[in-house]
């Protein structure tokens, strides 16, 4: 790998008196794939109000525009995940050739069981067998999207819980979804697989029927080897290890993919690595350990007040920069200083790497993707925003929310 910008070379020379195999860590991001999430282009805000912004997308065909610039811009973008029924449309193979003929194709598909007034008491929890029927119809429907869309992958989260000790009998609730989940596992195709997204809480919540990562693994255990987890990072406990969580699911041969995003106190959707770079760091870690696959890698934010294309553009390209930290790590030397119980000798080796600056790296490999060495930078310069505000229209307004 040779390149005509000086910081390329003086990082190149530096890596190679390293020992590291410049070759091979270009090959492996060359090769790095995110999926973009279909709703982080689209209207979206707070509880209380969403603000949307000159150039929204309309509908999913612009929403895969948007996409396919923040795959020309990175070339590390080439799935999109869609959710059902916001991407609904009549003629599924149209929405497949589209998405193939800008570049792209279709992700994970997450149905949706938390925003129908039926499903108030819960879907798959739900203590009315016809509220149930309707949730299971659902699941079986996205299974059939998947199958027309190409999609490998059923990517649940449910927004099932309860709001006071006693409204419902947990176990009851526990078996009731099994039993839906088992019927929807049933009738997946070989091809596909199915996700399972746990999350803390929802506002007002006195129990979740999937909290956490442990209720999650035991229903996939339950249901087969194509059912794994899904880590989305919004989704735990002040302070929990995350990256300790990938790393048990990895040995249980257990984790699905992420959601990746990023928060300071709940389940905040932000920019990945905007909040914690560390930490994401350090998930890669966990990933990049000799002898693990990588998983789906899908993003999951939501752009309240930010410029939704440029959000997405700076998310893949943060994660595929803690990717390539990752790649840095002197394994050999880690695993020497941990057996021999230098404490601090271990944790350096991480620091080491993750202090590399791989921007002039990752510039290098987007290059040669014939993508932009500095994508932010390009789709500023760059006229597609302005285009698709002159095509979709200038109006930043204020939409939805209570009471309004
Ligand atoms: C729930 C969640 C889930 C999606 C939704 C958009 O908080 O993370 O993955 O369905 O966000
Ligand atoms: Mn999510």
């Amino acid at each position: 790998m040779t390149s005509a910008k000086p910081e390329y070379g003086q990082l190149a020379e530096r890596l190679s008196e390293m020992g590291r195999d410049l070759e091979a860590i270009g090959q492996a991001l060359s090769s790095f794939e995110v999926e973009t999430p279909s709703w982080g282009y689209g209207d979206s805000g707070t509880r209380f109000a969403t603000f949307q912004q000159s150039g929204r997308p309309r509908d999913v065909f612009e929403r895969l525009e948007d996409a396919a610039e923040v795959h020309r811009l990175t070339g590390t973008a080439p799935a999109v995940a869609l959710h059902f029924p916001w991407d609904h449309v009549e003629d599924l193979g149209a929405l497949r050739s589209r998405a193939a003929s800008l570049g792209l194709r279709i992700g994970a598909v997450n149905p949706n069981l938390f925003q129908d007034p039926d499903y108030k008491l819960g879907s798959v929890t739900n203590p009315d067998d016809r509220v149930r029927e309707k949730a299971v119809e659902h699941l079986l429907d996205c299974v059939r999207i998947a199958t027309e869309l190409g999609s490998t992958a059923q990517s649940l989260w449910f927004a099932d819980g309860t709001n006071y000790a006693g409204q419902d009998d947990l176990i009851a609730r526990r078996h009731r979804m099994l039993d839906c989940l088992a019927r929807v596992y049933e009738a997946m195709p070989v091809g596909q697989e199915m996700l399972i997204e746990y999350k803390l809480f929802e506002p007002a919540f006195y129990a979740t029927d999937l909290a956490d990562w442990g209720s999650a693994l035991l229903v996939c255990q339950k249901l087969g080897d194509r059912a794994k987890v899904l880590v989305d990072l919004g989704h735990h406990a002040q302070g929990v290890n995350i990256e300790q969580i990938v790393a048990v699911l990895v040995d249980e041969r257990r984790l699905g993919g992420f959601h990746f995003n990023s928060r300071k106190y709940a389940d905040d959707d932000l920019i990945v690595g905007s909040v914690n770079p560390f930490e994401l760091f350090l998930i890669f870690v966990e990933l990049t350990a000799p002898g693990r696959a990588m998983p789906r890698l899908t993003i999951d934010q939501s752009h309240n007040i930010e410029a939704k294309v440029e959000a997405m553009t700076l998310s893949v390209v943060n994660l595929q920069e803690a990717y390539a930290k990752a790649l840095l790590v002197d394994r050999d030397g880690l695993a020497q200083a941990q057996h021999a119980g230098d404490v601090l000798g271990a944790h350096a080796r991480l620091l080491d790497a993750y202090r590399i600056d791989v921007r002039p790296l990752c510039a290098k490999v987007r290059g040669e993707a014939g993508a932009a060495e500095d994508p932010v930078h390009a789709l500023r310069k760059g006229d597609y925003m302005r285009r698709i505000i002159a095509e979709r229209g200038a109006s930043e307004a204020v939409a939805g929310g209570w009471g309004r």
